[in-house]
Formats: C-alpha cells, structure tokens, sequence
C-alpha cells in the first residue's frame, strides 16, 4: 500500500457518542496519518441513522484535507464492501431484568451477521476492532461468522483499560504518561481484568530506566505498601473506572473510548515501538489461555500484526487473577456455543 491509497474504514454505531468522538479523529488522519485519504462508511441502524447524518454533515464542515468521503448507511453490506478498518462500535446495551444469556444472544443477531457481511465484501486486509460490550465475546461470534478472514484479524478492545492504568501510575508517580511502559491488562474487557505492573518500567528524564515496582515501593513508602495499593487502590480503579466516569459525568466514557480505539488501530497499523502494548487477540495458548479464546495480552504490532509478548514470568496471585477472568470468557463462549451463536 502506498501512503497515498485511500483507505476505507467503516465505522458501525456512528450516531452514538464514541462515535461523534471517533469519526472526526479518523478523518483528520490520526489513524493512518494525515497523507492518507480516507473513506468513511458510517453504519447505523434506523434509530440512529439521523445522528449518523448529522455527524456526516459536520465532518463535510471540518473540511479535513484527509477525508476523502462519508457515507451514511443502514445496509452491512454496502458499510463494509472494500473496508480496510472495520470499528464494531454499535451494541446492544444490557436492559433492566436482561440476563447474560439475553444480553448475549442479543448481540449475536448484530455482530453475526456484521462478521458475514464482513467475510463476503471486505479488503483482504481487513482488520477489525470490537468495541461494542461484551467486547470480546462479540469479537468471537463476529469472527465465527467470518470463515475466509483470518480469525487473528478479529480484535477487542482493552486499550482503555491499559491507557486508564498509564494514567493512574502516572498521576501516583507524578511522572509523565510517556515514561512509563510495558504495563498489560490481561484477560476479559470486563470487572474481572487484571491490570499488571510488575513488568513495568519507568524511564526517567536523563533516559535511565528502572522497574515500575521499585518506583511504586520508594513513592508509597516500601514494597508491602505497593502490594496494598495494587490491590485495595490501582486494580479496582482501573476496572471500575468506567463506573466512576458515569457517576461523574452522567454518561459512559466516549472520548476516551474512541482514544483508545485511535491508539488500537495506530498501533496495528503502523506498528508498536519500545513498549508494548495490551489488546484482546485472539489466544494462541500463550500463558495458559486456552487456544481460540479473544484475550487481552501484552501485544507488540510488527508488519500489520499483533504478536503476544512471549517469555514473561507471571507472579502466582496475577494468574489467578488471570484464570479468573479467562473462566468468565469461557462461560461466555460456552453460552454462545450453547445459542448456537459461534
Ligand atoms: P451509544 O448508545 O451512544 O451508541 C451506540 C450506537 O450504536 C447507537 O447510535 C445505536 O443506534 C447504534 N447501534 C446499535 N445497534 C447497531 C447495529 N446493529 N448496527 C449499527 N449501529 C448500531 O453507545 P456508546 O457510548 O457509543 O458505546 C458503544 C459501545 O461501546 C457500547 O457497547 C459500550 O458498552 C461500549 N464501550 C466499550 C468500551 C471498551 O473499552 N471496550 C469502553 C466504552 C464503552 O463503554
């Protein structure tokens, strides 16, 4: 590909709120650059096709030099006929009195029939981002219906997450975000994910680097004190953050969201360097997560793909926290398999 061929990138949910934050940001060129025009398709269902138009109409306004076209549509297939990115944005949120299985099955009749309809038009290199809840589970089902498109091409987001830790650490430190690195979530987009710091690293101004650890034990007062403050402090919230920015907000998180899905695609398009970073991909056995599984990882982006950060050793209390998360993924895949939905 040439930095110049446009590329196509569907983004489905498009009239909702991490939506209006993430369609301007693509077409100002933060995924691809600013050289590279880029063709939106915005999918909604009729619901939200109004909202879809409105924001069609504003990115005409912004007048971005790298937005080549917009389109509105309801019908999957012509969203994602030729699409290079495809964001899976758009789901069914859990309702009052909706059990797991309702929400589940729910969200099969969407991202099944958006995996076929991604598996019969889209590019050969299509790459695709689930962001809709139960991200990864969603992930699973879309890619179930994709038979002829790579499974590994079928990714959920878990960069909030790990984007929520750097800033957390951050602010603990009163470092900049920047200087620190190689910080994972791991498992399920869910409560029971586990943000890990004991492979972290903090570089310092002079270029120095030292273990994320020993940085926490000098801020806080010894090594016990971090042990308290991972578990009573930064874990909780991290996985709860979503929860603090409703009640503060009056809304779920949007902008923030769509950064994080900015920072996804980036990253797998044009490549991680230095640190590594964490997404939900597809399981290749590594670290005990059973094969087939979408699970967050600690993730490097080289030549278009994630790999899995290989080799680390992980403490005894992090795998369990880990096989407590991939246990809740499993219970989704079963109940998927169960409704006939993967
Ligand atoms: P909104 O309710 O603002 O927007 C969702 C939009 O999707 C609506 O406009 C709706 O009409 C549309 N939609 C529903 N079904 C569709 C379908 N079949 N095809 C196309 N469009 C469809 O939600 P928003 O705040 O934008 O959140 C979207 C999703 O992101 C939710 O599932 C939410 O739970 C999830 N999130 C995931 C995060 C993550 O880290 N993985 C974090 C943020 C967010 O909570």
């Amino acid at each position: 590909m040439s930095a110049q061929e446009p590329r196509t990138v569907t983004v489905t949910g498009a009239g909702g709120q991490i939506g209006y934050a993430l369609l301007f940001r693509i077409a100002s060129g933060a995924v691809f650059g600013p050289g590279t025009p880029v063709r939106l398709r915005l999918l909604e269902i009729p619901a939200g096709l109004k909202a879809a138009e409105g924001t069609a109409l504003e990115l005409q306004d912004c007048a971005f030099a790298a937005l080549d076209s917009v389109e509105v549509t309801e019908n999957a297939a012509r969203a994602f006929d030729g699409t290079n990115v495809a964001l899976l944005v758009g789901a069914r949120p859990r309702g009052p009195g909706m059990e797991r299985g309702d929400l589940l099955s729910a969200n099969g009749a969407i991202f099944g029939p958006q995996g076929a309809a991604i598996n019969a038009g889209a590019a050969d290199d299509v790459r695709v981002l689930v962001v809709g809840n139960p991200a990864n589970t969603n992930a699973l089902i879309a890619a179930a219906h994709a038979p002829d498109v790579p499974a590994e091409r079928f990714t959920a987001m878990t960069r909030l997450d790990h984007n929520r830790a750097l800033a957390q650490l951050a602010g603990t430190l009163d470092v900049p975000v920047a200087s620190i690195g190689n910080i994972i979530i791991w498992g399920n987009h869910s409560a029971t994910q586990v943000p890990d710091i004991s492979h972290g690293v903090l570089t310092g101004a002079d270029g120095a680097q030292r273990p994320l650890p020993d940085a926490l034990a000098e801020a806080l007062g010894g090594a016990g004190k971090v042990a308290t403050w991972l578990d009573e402090t930064f874990i909780p919230r991290v996985a709860k953050r979503g929860a603090e920015i409703i009640e503060v907000r009056g809304s779920s998180s949007a902008a923030s969201a769509a950064a994080a899905a900015i920072d996804h695609v980036r990253d797998w398009v044009r490549g991680t360097t230095g640190s590594w970073t964490s997404a939900a991909v597809l399981s290749d056995g590594s670290y005990g997560v059973p094969r087939g599984l979408v699970s967050s990882f600690p993730v490097n982006s080289r030549d278009g793909a994630w790999e899995i950060q290989q080799g680390l050793s992980v403490a005894a209390d992090v795998r369990a926290r880990i096989e407590g998360s991939v246990r809740e993924l499993e219970e989704e895949r079963d109940m998927v398999k169960s409704l006939g939905l993967v």
